[in-house]
C-alpha cells in the first residue's frame, strides 16, 4: 500500500497528543498520516524576499510535515487574492464581494505551480495524493503536466457555488477543468455535490453525470458527499479536563440565574453574525418579559484581518452589538457579550456546556463543525438545544436541531424563544439523534471513507 501525501494551504500538524487548542481535523489527518507513513506538505506561513522552493522538512508529533515559503507577492494574489477576495466570497454565494482580478488569478496559477514543483521530489510511486479546499483547486493539474501519474483526490471544506453564481467568474470553465485532473472530488452536502453536477450537465459541452462518475472535458471524474465531522472522542476527553470544569463554573457563576445563548466563529461575513445580533433583538422585542433573564455571548475570532471586508464586517459588528446593547442594557444586565477573541479548545467545550442554546446560523456553509461541538458538549442529563441554519452544511444531517432560515429574524427569534422552553423529554429525545449521528460520522469516519474511495475505487463502468 502506498504512502498518503497530504496537501493544504497550510500544515498544522498536532503539537502535543492530548489536545489542548488543537483541532480535530488536524488530529484525523495527523492519525491518517502516521498509519499511511505519509508527508504533509503545505506553505510554512512565512515569506521569503524571493522564492528558492526549498522545502523545509521536520517531523512534529510522529508526521512528516514539509513546508515552502511563498514570497510577499504571492500571499497577496493567491492568499488574500485569489484565495480569500475571489473564490471564499464567490462560493459563499456574495459576488458583491468577489474580486474579479486578473492578478490574483495569475497569482493563484503560479502558487499551485510552485506547489507542484515543490512537492513533486516527495512523490513516490504507488503514494496517494489528497488536496485539500479550495486554495488548491488547479494543484492535480500542474502535477500531471509535471508526469504524475499517482491517483489525486480533492476535497472541499467550503461549499460549491450554484451555477449561475460560478459562471459570473472569468475563466470558471478553467477552474472546473481542472478539477477533472483528480481521480476522486469530495463535497461537504449533497447539495454541494449537486451543484457541482449541474454545472458540468448544463456548462460543459460534454458533460454526462452516471451516479458517483462524472465526465467532461474528455475525462472521467469520481465525485461524492463525504460530510466531515468532529473528533468526538477527542472533544469528550477535553470537556472532562480540568480546564473545561474550571471554565463550565465560571460561566455558571456568571450566569446569576439568567439563560445563555452561546454563538462561536470566525469573524467572517458568512457566518451570518449581523443578521444573527438583529434576529436576537427582534426576540428581545417580541418577549419584553425575556428581557434581563437571557444573555448572548458572541465568541467571534478576528480572521483574515488583512482583507478589508473583513476589517468592514468587524466595524458593523461592533457597532450593531453597541447599538443593541445601548438600547436593552440595565445597570446589571448586558445583552450580547461580544468577545473578540479566541480561547482555547478545552476552555471552548466548558463555554459550550453552559449555554441553554447553540445558536449557528450562517448564511452559507460548508458543513459548521461549531454546531457539533456545541452538541458534543451538552450535559445528556440536561441537554440544550442546537439552532442551525438551514444554509450549513450540517443541516443535511443535524434534521433534530431547530432549523431556520437565518435571512429571516421572525424566524430566529421564534426558534430562540421555542428554545429556551423547550421541556426537558423534548430536548433529550433530539439530543439523543443528534449525538448518535455525531459519533456514527465522526472525524475518523470521513476520513477513512474518503481515503478508501481514493485508494481503492470501486471498478465502475465506463460511462
Ligand atoms: C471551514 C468551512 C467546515 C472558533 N473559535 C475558536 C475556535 N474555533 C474553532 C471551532 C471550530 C472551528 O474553529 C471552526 O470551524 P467551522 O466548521 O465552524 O468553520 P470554518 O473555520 O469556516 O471552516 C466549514 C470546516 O472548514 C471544516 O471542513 O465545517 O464549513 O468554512 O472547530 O471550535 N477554536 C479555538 N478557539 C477559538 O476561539 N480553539
Amino acid at each position: 500500500m502506498g504512502r498518503l501525501i497530504v496537501v493544504s494551504n497550510r500544515v498544522s500538524p498536532p503539537r502535543d497528543a492530548g489536545g489542548g487548542s488543537q483541532g480535530g481535523l488536524a488530529m484525523a489527518l495527523a492519525a491518517a498520516l502516521r498509519e499511511h507513513s505519509g508527508v504533509w506538505f503545505g506553505w510554512s506561513g512565512r515569506t521569503t524576499e524571493a522564492y528558492t522552493g526549498q522545502v523545509g522538512v521536520q517531523r512534529v508529533g510522529g508526521v512528516t510535515v514539509a513546508t515552502l515559503d511563498l514570497e510577499d507577492q504571492d500571499v497577496q494574489e493567491y492568499y488574500n487574492g485569489y484565495a480569500n477576495k475571489t473564490l471564499w466570497p464567490l462560493f459563499h454565494h456574495r459576488i458583491d464581494l468577489t474580486a474579479y482580478e486578473r492578478a490574483y488569478g495569475e497569482g493563484y496559477a503560479r502558487v499551485n505551480a510552485r506547489f507542484a514543483e515543490t512537492v513533486l521530489p516527495l512523490i513516490e510511486p504507488g503514494d496517494f495524493v489528497w488536496v485539500h479546499d479550495y486554495h488548491l483547486i488547479p494543484l492535480a493539474q500542474e502535477l500531471r503536466r509535471r508526469g504524475v501519474t499517482n491517483r489525486i483526490g480533492f476535497f472541499l471544506h467550503i461549499p460549491w457555488p450554484a451555477r449561475h453564481m460560478l459562471t459570473t467568474l472569468p475563466r470558471h470553465a478553467q477552474l472546473v477543468e481542472a478539477l477533472f485532473d483528480y481521480d476522486l472530488a469530495g463535497f461537504q452536502s449533497e447539495d454541494s455535490l449537486e451543484a457541482f453536477c449541474d454545472y458540468v450537465r448544463h456548462e460543459t459541452p460534454d458533460g454526462r453525470v452516471d451516479g458517483g462518475r462524472l465526465s467532461a472535458f474528455g475525462r472521467n471524474l469520481d465525485v461524492g458527499a463525504f460530510p466531515i465531522g468532529m473528533d468526538v472522542a477527542e472533544f469528550t476527553a477535553a470537556l472532562e479536563g480540568a480546564t473545561a470544569r474550571e471554565e463550565l463554573e465560571r460561566m455558571q457563576a456568571s450566569l446569576v440565574g439568567r439563560q445563555m445563548i452561546i454563538g462561536v466563529d470566525r469573524l467572517d461575513y458568512s457566518k451570518g453574525l449581523e443578521e444573527r445580533f438583529l434576529a436576537y433583538e427582534q426576540f428581545l422585542i417580541d418577549n419584553p418579559d425575556q428581557q434581563e433573564k437571557v444573555f448572548l455571548l458572541q465568541i467571534a475570532t478576528p480572521s483574515r484581518e488583512d482583507v478589508e471586508a473583513y476589517q468592514e464586517i468587524r466595524g458593523r459588528l461592533d457597532g450593531v452589538s453597541g447599538r443593541i446593547n445601548g438600547a436593552f442594557a440595565t445597570v446589571d444586565w448586558v445583552p450580547i457579550r461580544y468577545v473578540n477573541r479566541s480561547y482555547r479548545r478545552d476552555q471552548l467545550a466548558g463555554i459550550y456546556r453552559a449555554a441553554k442554546v447553540g445558536l449557528v446560523t450562517p448564511l452559507r456553509d460548508g458543513m459548521n463543525l461549531v454546531a457539533k461541538e456545541y452538541v458534543a458538549a451538552q450535559d445528556p442529563a440536561d441537554p440544550g438545544v442546537l439552532i442551525l441554519s438551514r444554509f450549513a452544511g450540517a443541516a443535511e444531517q443535524m434534521g433534530e436541531a431547530l432549523i431556520v432560515n437565518p435571512f429571516s429574524r421572525e424566524d430566529v427569534s421564534d426558534a430562540i424563544a421555542r428554545g429556551l422552553a423547550m421541556p426537558l423529554n423534548e430536548r433529550r429525545r433530539r439530543w439523543e439523534v443528534l449525538m448518535e449521528g455525531l459519533k456514527a460520522t465522526d472525524v475518523s469516519a470521513w476520513r477513512d471513507r474518503f481515503v478508501s474511495a481514493l485508494m481503492a475505487p470501486e471498478a465502475r463502468p465506463a460511462p
